[in-house]
């Protein structure tokens, strides 16, 4: 039956990868269901629509980004490659493994582009709240359209929720913090090193935001930079300039001590702790309510609500694999509300839902997480059309990225991987990824003359 509508919350990748779902089967000439999207940014592309802003936005919006400027993508574009639409058919000619955001951003919008999914999304639209209306088996979501200032409803059978969850701050507190004389931020607000020129600046959190934002203030001249980190420090071979110690006890004006003893003074602090899954237009019974792990509960293979099987979440997961995976689920998706997969009752649910729980809680390495991430994908793919590939040596790609990472932090950019997809490999960035200072798309696809490559390559670092 296709004589139902779907809700899309959020046109971020994961909300595109629903939109692109359903227009591939309308390409087939099949019948789809009435599609509508609603994202409360001006544009789509969700975390990889660069704002400036923090705060709120235009409208008194809580900001959504959390990307900041000289971003560039930290794995390699080989393991997040559509399926169904290359690098190669996007930009014609190899580029490198890991390209800027502006680049990765031209990228997901050159696919979207390609058919009218945006007659199907109306921006500057802020989902409110969601009620379950029992008796019609709908949701009634209430909007704000944010430029006309105006509330209004809708009513769906399906609804997806691909608002993302690295938006929302997780930040504790730190004994003394509130007296620190420095700029204190979190990472969601960072946009870019510039301010940190000539800084001591200490970032506290071992994971992604902390790796990278201190590698970006180092490339960019920050005086000294110290990771402070609660469970694991992140354990690479770190430059001189970058340190890590254990996690901060206290702060004392602008001295922060450590659990180790030590102490240091600091410019700036910036919390690398993480981000809330966080859902405030849904009502308790419809909340997903997790941490960032590989598998959240209550999840039916990653993507229904077990709680009420027309709810539908995109992208919830931690995340190895990213817009591969979106794709990935939302062909899932596509196909459980087109009636093709048919989904077993509550209690088997959950008893996979444990399965996969148990699978992840046995996980210990980088290379565990890889693998059972690759696992979950293939058994997504194994139950639609959408086009299969190599996922074994995505996942080699991935491992070897981990060990990229380990030898040289300033240098795993610099590497070149093969496409599964069209077996086109990489081709080596112009100029060093230390010695590029300019992010944009124009300088990412320029021809620097061969001098200028030459005289980059010189090695200092
Ligand atoms: P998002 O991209 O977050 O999009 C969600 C969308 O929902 C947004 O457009 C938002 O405005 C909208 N929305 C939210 N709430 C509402 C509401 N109530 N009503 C209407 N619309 C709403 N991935 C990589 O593959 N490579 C990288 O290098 C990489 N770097 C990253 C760096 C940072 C700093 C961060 C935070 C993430 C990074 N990621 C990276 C992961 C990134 O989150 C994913 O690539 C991807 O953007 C997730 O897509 P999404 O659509 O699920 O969520
Ligand atoms: P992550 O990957 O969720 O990591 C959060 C980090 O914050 C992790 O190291 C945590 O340490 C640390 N954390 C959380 N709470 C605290 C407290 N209270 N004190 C000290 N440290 C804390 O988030 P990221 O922002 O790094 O990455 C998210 C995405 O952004 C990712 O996909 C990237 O691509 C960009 P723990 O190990 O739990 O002790």
């Amino acid at each position: 039956m296709t004589n139902f509508k779907v809700g899309i919350i959020g046109a971020g990748p994961s909300g595109l990868a629903m939109l692109r779902a359903f227009e591939s089967e309308q390409k087939k000439g099949n019948p789809i269901p009435e599609i509508k999207c609603y994202e409360k940014q001006d544009n789509w592309g969700g975390m990889w629509n660069y704002t400036w802003r923090t705060g709120v936005g235009k409208y008194g919006e809580p900001i959504h980004g959390s990307m900041y400027k000289y971003l560039w993508s930290n794995g390699p574009k080989e393991c997040l490659e559509f399926a169904d639409y290359t690098f190669m058919e996007h930009f014609k000619q190899p580029i490198s493994s890991y390209p800027p955001r502006e680049v990765l951003f031209d990228y997901i919008e050159g696919r979207i582009k390609q058919s009218n999914a945006r007659d199907y999304i109306k921006f500057n639209t802020v989902a409110r709240w969601v009620d379950y209306l029992e008796d019609k088996k709908q949701f009634r979501v209430i909007f704000d359209d944010l430029v006309e200032n105006v509330t209004f409803e809708e009513h769906f059978d399906y609804l997806v929720v691909g608002t993302g969850h690295f938006s929302t701050p997780n930040m504790p507190y730190f004994k003394g913090i509130e007296n620190f004389p420095g700029v204190i931020m979190h990472a969601h607000d960072f946009r870019g090193a510039d301010q940190f020129i000539d800084k001591d600046i200490l970032l506290i959190g071992s994971s992604y935001s902390a790796e990278d934002i201190g590698v970006q203030c180092f490339k960019h001249g920050s005086k000294s930079i110290t990771i402070s980190y609660r469970t694991n420090p992140i354990g690479v071979k770190w430059p001189a300039g970058i340190e890590e110690k254990p996690l901060v006890s206290h702060f004392k004006g602008n001295t922060a001590f450590f659990k180790d003893g030590s102490s240091k003074e600091f410019d700036a602090v910036v919390l690398c702790t993480g981000y809330q899954h966080k859902f405030p237009f849904l009502p308790d019974n419809l909340r997903l309510k997790t941490k960032n792990c590989l598998y959240p509960d209550n999840l039916y293979k990653g993507i229904v609500y077990n709680e009420n099987e027309r709810l539908i979440f995109l992208g919830m997961q931690d995340q190895y694999y990213t817009f591969n995976m979106f794709d990935t689920q939302a062909w899932f998706a596509r196909d459980y509300m087109l009636g093709r997969i048919d989904i077993p009752k509550k209690a088997e649910r959950n008893i996979d839902i444990e399965k996969w729980i148990e699978k992840e809680a046995a996980t210990k390495t980088g290379y565990d997480h890889v693998d059972f991430q690759t696992d979950y994908i293939k058994e997504l793919i194994s139950l639609t059309d959408y086009p299969s590939f190599d996922l074994d040596k995505v996942a080699d790609m991935f491992k070897s990225w981990l060990n990229d990472k380990e030898e040289n932090i300033l240098k795993y950019r610099d590497k070149v991987y093969t496409s599964v997809m069209t077996g086109v490999t990489a081709e080596e960035h112009h100029t060093p990824w230390m010695k590029e200072l300019d992010d944009s798309l124009e300088r990412y696809l320029d021809e620097v003359v061969a001098d200028e490559v030459e005289l980059s390559k010189t090695n200092y670092y």
